[in-house]
């Protein structure tokens, strides 16, 4: 057994099993910074789980709870009940899942507590497929993206999730990136504030350098290149109707940058590239008036 001399820092010990360069892990870090110990995580099935780990394995130094696929917004708003009932209503709880976990399978639990407004806040680290069970496509797969279910480029556009979040109208709704901490620390420090009102909602790109085909080195250049290119834009949105762009691009990157950096999308033609750079450029424009 490997024996750790040195004493690990913030609430994530060190020994994380997590690939090297992982965005995920590194956002985890960040949240749990802000967040503190006054905090119950709720994780499911997925790479955010070798975090709560297995029996004695866990590197988390806060309690957690480690569901099934489904239903982390329903676990995570139990559990906050169950500290209400007992006047421990200041126990911050976080749901943090993937983008698998949360775009398609726990679309419904999710919905069902911002629809009824639980003091929850939920985090989707968003590596873009489902990685832990081998890199399939999910609802939050880019156009054109290989994974192991879309062999030839994913043919769909991913699902606006923070826009199906924002039409429930919950306190706060947020675009993060682990490219840009200084601003995702500033927005979970807003989701939790928010969370004294209703659910809040962070939805933060996390770079996946095995899904992705990236260099383990090259996670934040990657992950900043998709900012600037407009590819994933950073905004926050109040009570569902007040937009803000919380880091502008007023001269965006080629979506081409972004891409090269990534073997997912060595398959992809000029003229695929080109539709993308439209795409992007569209919705930035769509964005800005809302
Ligand atoms: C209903 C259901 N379907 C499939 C699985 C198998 N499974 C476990 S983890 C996982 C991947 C989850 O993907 P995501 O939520 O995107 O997280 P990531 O693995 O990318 O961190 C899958 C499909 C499951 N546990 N439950
Ligand atoms: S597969 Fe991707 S998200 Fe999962 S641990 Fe590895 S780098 Fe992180």
């Amino acid at each position: 057994m490997l024996t750790i001399k040195s004493e690990s820092r913030g609430l994530i010990a060190h020994g994380v099993s997590a690939c090297a360069g992982c965005g995920l892990e590194l956002a985890a870090r960040i949240i749990l910074d802000v967040l503190g110990s006054n905090t119950v995580i709720v994780i499911p099935p997925g790479c955010a789980a070798l975090f709560s780990g297995y029996g004695k394995e866990t590197v988390t130094k806060i309690p957690g709870f480690q569901g099934n696929l489904e239903s982390t917004a329903a676990y995570a708003a139990g559990i906050k009940a169950g500290f209400e009932v007992q006047g421990r209503g200041d126990i911050q709880v976080l749901g943090l899942a993937g983008d698998g976990a949360t775009v398609d399978i726990g679309l419904q639990a999710l919905s069902g507590a911002l629809e009824r407004g639980d003091k929850i806040l939920y985090i989707c680290y968003d590596n873009e497929a489902y990685m832990n069970t081998g890199i399939q496509g999910s609802g939050s797969t880019p156009l054109n993206a290989w994974t192991t279910t879309t062999p030839g480029g994913k043919s769909v556009y991913r699902k606006d999730m923070i826009g199906i979040v924002a039409a429930h109208k919950i306190p706060y709704a947020a675009t993060a990136s682990v490219g840009y901490v200084d601003d995702f620390k500033k927005k979970v420090e807003k989701a939790k504030a928010a969370t004294a009102e209703g659910p809040a909602y962070i939805h933060v790109h996390a770079p996946c350098p095995t899904g992705w085909g990236s260099k383990p080195e090259h996670t934040i250049e990657v992950a900043k290149l998709a900012v600037q290119s407009l590819c994933w834009p950073l905004y926050e949105i109040v009570n569902g109707v007040n937009y803000k762009i919380t880091v502008p691009v007023a001269k965006p990157k080629p979506v081409s940058e972004y891409l090269k950096l990534q073997k997912r999308f060595s398959g992809v033609d000029a003229k695929q590239v080109e539709a993308m750079q439209t795409a992007v450029e569209l919705d930035y424009a769509r964005l800005t008036k809302k």
